[in-house]
């Protein structure tokens, strides 16, 4: 134990004794002291002297060291056990802020308040300083963050490998109602939550060529030759377990050049030349790709794809394993679970540190590599299946390469077997397409080498089987599971929503925050009136609580007493902003052009957040137009009181965490079949906001649970969609049916909200009425008529109510220590501690 003493080392006698040996005493006392000493040794400054920020690092600091004594007791306790590691590869991890999370994990939250008290200071200004990790798109990156979380939370021994960029998302501005992107450098301030370990650094090689050369053993070998190298350094980040004394790491990795620079041209005089390379080194891990669900063939993100898994597989083996460990047995000791395609190049890298660095036989490395991967797809758009170039592949890592063509030659061998003379199949199956360029198909390496291949929700995993990769499933039916996607109550609910945590806590007990089933024994006070005004007391406060962050943040002006509405998520077309805008747009319409009263309807706020890819020039025009109608009707006296769109820039997990709450409709409106799974829809369900939303992703299971009745559904199902594509979707044909949307587009048409300038919406216009892709035209009148009972509903403020508590009732199955079980048991064939 002595070893790991990082508490106070000059404690006064009489105070000592009531301290455990290690870490900072858990009373304000304690806290006050261990925040002092870190403003003052740690910052080097005075409380006085202090800024806020100084003021943020200590108290950073101080939390942390309560959560270093779990930290090191965790990893020493799973290296004795020798446990089987859960290693998450992921390109993303979309953490949100880590000051909040570590205080409520640690149970600190009320010690650390009055502490600041204590020193004159308020908590709520430096929970405000921390900048969140953005390191990750949406979904995706969010997913992940649940997910260790849970982990950590059930006990499971879990490294969390990523990537450390340098730059995460960027920051979303507005211009003239234009996306505008700035560069979200997150560490500028200091980074309090992480650990770096240089010494631990290790090399991973690129480019040049391969030879091959009879080995020792007279055995014909393959080495590969690369042309450059980076070091990569890892940096730990912890990720405490929720009050159980449990902390689990992330490892993310972070990119150096191998020689800092050159001295000889730097004595020279030569300097840009010198830093060069360090420059081309560093650039793999300077900045995310802002890419979501449109990959481009960017060599960069190879680079970075390959860095990170090749560092976490060598890391794994040579630093956690012991150093005399068979690899025969390493799936005995590590499942490694890959998150969407990009992590895929691992798997080749594997049999290539089998094969070339430890005399492996090829069957047996196959063998061993088979059995440590499984793959979770997250995606039903063809485009977001990423391919890589063989060309590519081949100058970065062309004994990967190599390694790919074989395993794909055996793997068509079984397919010709399994279904001889069938060599359509075989050729449909393949890895590698042959056009438009010849590509190797990371989604289908991975069906072939994972033990496993499950989607994030029943429908998606459906569609994944019978649509996405049919061949594959009808090979090997059993290798397709399912795990529908979930979220952490702890962030998403105890933490973001203090005031409805207390009143659940208050009715059925505290155990839901880490048993969120237990949310079922909520149901009869859904029919009890006084808890019912209770729960509308929370949504006013947290209504509240939104209109003063936007009006500190973004300077909005949110209305009191509306219904709000909300639609936050990636811009994307698959999602239908535009379909939401649309609704908009005719309500605007029908009270302006009289044929509706407006003192008749439920006010309403709409809140947008969407970020929109860089080079996605639909979804930057649809933000332009969201922007332009929300500043109309904002200027239109007309509606002064009855209808508001806000769209606050720059939606990240922080802002959703006041966001959410406040809610009371929550719009999930993709065309069916495109959405894997979504899970903002389950956050806000988990809030009490009801849903009004399509028959996709895992909306469909949302429904089935909390009930019809409860959830307001519209448009078309995925065969519909399907039949209607069969059948060839004319969109003009909706616009000419439709008298609402006719009005609608027509008013678009006119620049009524583009300063009469008929051309800036013409694009936009011309792609809803000629493509459409998403359908959003078929699916006007049915999402307009499902919003008139919402609004009936709403009107009925008791039913409402009984309504949104239902939801959180029985939304207890979308929290992530679900997915987190149905992983264990379907896949990893592990067991959790607790
Ligand atoms: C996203 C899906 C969402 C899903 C998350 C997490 C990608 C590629 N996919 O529907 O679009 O909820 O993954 O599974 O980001």
């Amino acid at each position: 134990m002595a070893t790991y003493v990082t508490g106070p080392h000059f404690e006064p006698t009489h105070e000592r004794a009531k301290v455990p040996a290690v870490g900072p005493g858990r009373d304000v006392d304690g806290f006050v002291r261990q925040f002092m000493r870190e403003l003052n040794y740690g910052q080097g400054v005075s409380l006085a002297r202090s800024t806020v920020n100084d003021q943020y690092l200590a108290l950073a600091h101080t939390v942390r060291h309560y959560l270093m004594q779990g930290w090191i007791q965790t990893g020493k306790r799973r290296r004795d056990a020798g446990d089987r590691v859960v290693g998450y590869l992921s390109a993303e991890y979309l953490l949100g802020r880590q000051l909040d999370n570590a205080l409520l994990a640690s149970d600190l939250q009320e010690i650390a308040r009055e502490a600041m008290n204590a020193c004159g200071l308020d908590l709520d200004i430096l929970r405000a300083q921390e900048i969140e990790p953005g390191l990750g798109n949406g979904g995706l990156g969010r997913l992940a963050a649940c997910f260790v979380d849970s982990l950590a939370t059930m006990d499971v021994s879990c490294i969390g490998y990523g990537i450390r960029y340098e730059y995460g998302i960027f920051k979303q501005t507005f211009v003239d109602g234009r996306q505008v992107e700035e560069p979200d450098s997150w560490l500028a301030l200091g980074s309090p939550w992480e650990f770096p370990q240089p010494d631990r650094a290790t090399r991973i090689d690129f480019g040049g060529h391969t030879e091959t050369y009879t080995g020792e053993d007279g055995r014909e070998r393959v080495r590969w030759v690369p042309s450059w190298d980076v070091q990569a350094i890892p940096y730990h980040l912890l990720v405490p377990g929720y009050r159980n004394g449990v902390v689990n790491t992330l490892r993310l990795w972070s990119a150096r050049a191998t020689s800092a620079f050159d001295l000889q041209l730097f004595n020279q005089g030569d300097y840009a030349e010198a830093v060069r390379a360090r420059t081309f080194a560093e650039n793999i891990t300077k900045v995310l790709y802002p890419e979501d669900s449109t990959p481009q063939g960017r060599e960069l993100r190879l680079q970075q794809q390959y860095f990170f898994v090749a560092a976490s597989l060598k890391d794994f083996i040579r630093h956690t394993l012991p150093a005399d460990f068979d690899l025969h047995q390493l799936p005995e000791r590590i499942t490694f679970q890959l998150n969407d395609t990009h992590p895929v190049i691992a798997i080749p890298e594997l049999m290539r540190l089998l094969v070339d660095e430890h005399d492996f036989e090829w069957e047996q490395a196959w063998d061993v590599t088979r059995r440590c991967f499984d793959y979770t797809c997250h995606t039903l758009l063809p485009e977001a299946l990423e391919v890589w170039p063989v060309e590519l592949l081949g100058r970065l890592l062309p004994r990967h390469l190599e390694i790919i063509y074989r395993i794909n030659e055996d793997f068509l061998a079984e397919v010709r077997e399994a279904f001889p003379g069938d060599e359509l199949r075989a050729r449909r199956m393949s890895m590698v397409q042959e056009h438009p360029v010849r590509a190797v198909r990371m989604a289908y390496l991975a069906t072939v080498a994972a033990s496993k291949v499950n989607g994030v929700a029943e429908l998606h995993s459906r569609l994944l089987r019978d649509k996405v990769l049919p061949d594959f499933s009808e090979l090997w039916p059993d290798k397709f599971t399912n795990v529908t996607n979930g979220v952490t109550p702890r962030r998403f609910v105890r933490m973001a929503n203090p005031g409805m945590s207390e009143l659940i806590t208050e009715a059925i007990g505290e155990g839901w925050v880490t048993d969120l089933e237990r949310l079922r024994e909520l149901e009869p006070f859904a029919d009890d009136a006084a808890f019912r005004e209770r729960f509308r007391a929370v949504k006013v406060a947290n209504k509240d609580r939104l209109r003063q962050l936007l009006h500190h943040r973004d300077g909005i002006e949110l209305p009191e007493g509306h219904m709000l509405d909300v639609m936050v998520k990636r811009l994307h077309e698959y999602k239908r902003q535009s379909l939401k805008l649309l609704h908009i747009v005719s309500l605007y319409e029908r009270l302006i052009s009289g044929e509706v009263d407006p003192a008749t309807i439920t006010p309403r706020t709409f809140v947008f957040g969407a970020k929109a890819a860089p080079g996605y020039h639909m979804a930057k025009e649809t933000i332009a137009l969201i922007n332009a109608v929300a500043k109309t009707i904002g200027e239109d006296p007309r509606v002064e009181g009855r209808l508001a769109v806000a769209f606050p820039a720059n939606y990240n997990v922080t802002l959703a965490e006041t966001l959410i709450p406040a809610a009371d409709l929550s719009e999930q409106i993709s065309l069916a079949g495109k959405e894997a799974s979504g899970t903002g829809n389950m956050k806000f369900a988990l809030n009490g906001a009801l849903t009004i939303g399509t028959d996709d992703g895992a909306n469909v299971e949302i429904r089935e649970l909390v009930g019809g009745d409860n959830f307001f559904l519209f448009g078309m199902a995925e065969p519909e969609v399907a039949a209607l594509q069969a059948k060839g979707y004319v969109p003009s044909s909706f616009y000419q049916q439709s008298p609402q949307l006719k009005r609608t587009l027509d008013l678009i048409a006119s620049g009524a909200f583009t300063g009469g300038d008929r051309s800036t919406v013409g694009a936009v216009l011309d792609d809803w009425l000629n493509t459409d892709r998403f359908m959003a035209m078929a699916d006007f009148d049915s999402y307009l008529a499902a919003q008139a009972r919402v609004d009936e509903a709403y009107a009925d403020q008791d039913r409402w109510s009984r309504s949104a508590i239902l939801n959180v009732a029985r939304s207890g199955f979308f929290s992530s220590d679900r997915s987190m079980r149905n992983y264990l048991q379907r896949i990893w064939d592990l067991k959790a501690r607790s």
